[in-house]
């Protein structure tokens, strides 16, 4: 199968970083096809950044569609656009916040997150809420560590986000840790490796739910919520949007 794995941030060092995960994780037959926008943001970390990623994200999604890909992954912790991706696409989307809740309500009770900056913090509690996760979620703590620090972590950087995420496990009742960024998927082992309970990265539960899905033959229901987008005209940059 193929696999777009979209990065939505412009940050081509962080798409290698994700891309060796998902490589690593995939079955040797799927193919993992990497995309990353020209325009936009270095790094999406508020809802100004989320909100000029996602019209060039829509475009890598178009474009994932002309390559005929089996899905596409949207590997932005804040699953930016996901829904419109869904109007857009047949084949299965995935974000990476929503595959890793999901991963992890299947091998723990309660489980944590553990992200970037304090500011995101409601990003990914209002993900919790919409996606119906919030009950077994005991834990969203961020670290601080900005998305592009993750690029290249030192010692002192990822000295906190094990704090952190121990702090998730021993004082907030944590039965496992959702890393809360796909720039952090290069970490999931090292941090399993130190930490006592299982480390979730969304970017390679994406790929393994991409994958069951194609094996399943399930496609995304064009019915309802993720029908086709209302055709209508469009203007000026985003005339190709038009009918
Ligand atoms: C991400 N931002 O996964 C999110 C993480 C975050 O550019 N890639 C980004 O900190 O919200």
């Amino acid at each position: 199968m193929k696999i777009q794995l979209i990065n939505p941030n412009t940050s081509a060092d962080m798409t290698n970083t994700m891309v060796i995960s998902a490589r690593a994780t995939a079955l040797p037959s799927t193919k993992i096809i990497p995309s990353t926008p020209e325009h936009g943001p270095k790094s999406i970390e508020c809802a100004f950044d989320e909100a000029i990623a996602s019209a060039a994200l829509l475009d890598l999604i178009e474009q994932g569609k002309q390559q005929n890909v089996d899905a596409h992954i949207i590997a932005c912790f804040g699953d930016p656009a996901l829904d419109a991706a869904r109007e857009l696409a047949d084949a299965p989307v995935i974000g990476i916040a929503e595959a890793a809740f999901q991963m992890a309500s299947l091998i723990s009770y309660r489980f944590g997150v553990v992200t970037t900056l304090s500011r995101t913090l409601p990003a990914s509690e209002h993900l919790l809420l919409k996606y119906g996760h919030q009950t077994h979620c005991c834990s969203v703590r961020a670290t601080d560590i900005p998305v592009l620090a993750l690029e290249n972590i030192d010692n002192q950087a990822y000295q906190l986000l094990k704090t952190e995420c121990l702090a998730a496990i021993k004082q907030d009742g944590a039965e496992a840790i959702v890393l809360g960024c796909a720039g952090m998927s290069n970490l999931v082992n090292q941090l399993s490796k130190e930490l006592p309970v299982p480390i979730i990265d969304g970017v390679t539960a994406a790929v393994k739910l991409a994958e069951s899905l194609h094996q399943l033959g399930l496609q995304t229901s064009k019915t309802g919520q993720y029908g086709k987008r209302i055709s209508k005209p469009f203007i000026g940059r985003y005339a190709h949007w038009a009918p």
